[in-house]
């Protein structure tokens, strides 16, 4: 009978580790982890026109626009120069903070880059 009880408590045991052991899921990873974003230049526009990335994450503009835009900082910052459709370029973001910028072109056209740690 103490035998049968032992073998029992012994496959408890190890049902239960095992499930303990295939809990654990760490859903904040992702943001954590991020270290790139992509930003489109579409319709005279930067899609999305606000986004909020980690410090370290390099964004890339992908210009889908026949006329030439630019991604240029409010202050000075960063500035892509013009960039044609279908070309690309991209920023790392090393200091947290508020990153708004324009299109030297078409000064309507205004993005924001978030940086936080
Ligand atoms: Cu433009």
């Amino acid at each position: 009978m103490y035998k049968y009880l032992a073998v029992v408590s012994i496959i408890f045991a190890v049902i239960f580790t095992g499930c303990q052991m295939e809990t654990p899921v760490d859903t904040s990873t992702n943001f954590e982890e991020q270290t790139e974003a992509t930003v489109l230049i579409e319709d005279f526009s930067y899609k999305p026109a606000s986004i909020t990335v980690k410090i370290g994450t390099t964004v890339t503009w992908v210009q889908k626009d026949s006329v030439r835009h630019t991604v240029t900082s409010n202050d000075g910052i960063f500035d892509s120069g013009l960039i044609s459709k279908e070309f690309s370029w991209n920023y790392t973001f090393n200091e947290v903070g508020v990153f708004d910028y324009y299109c030297i072109p078409h000064p309507y056209m205004k993005g924001t880059v978030e940086v936080v740690e």
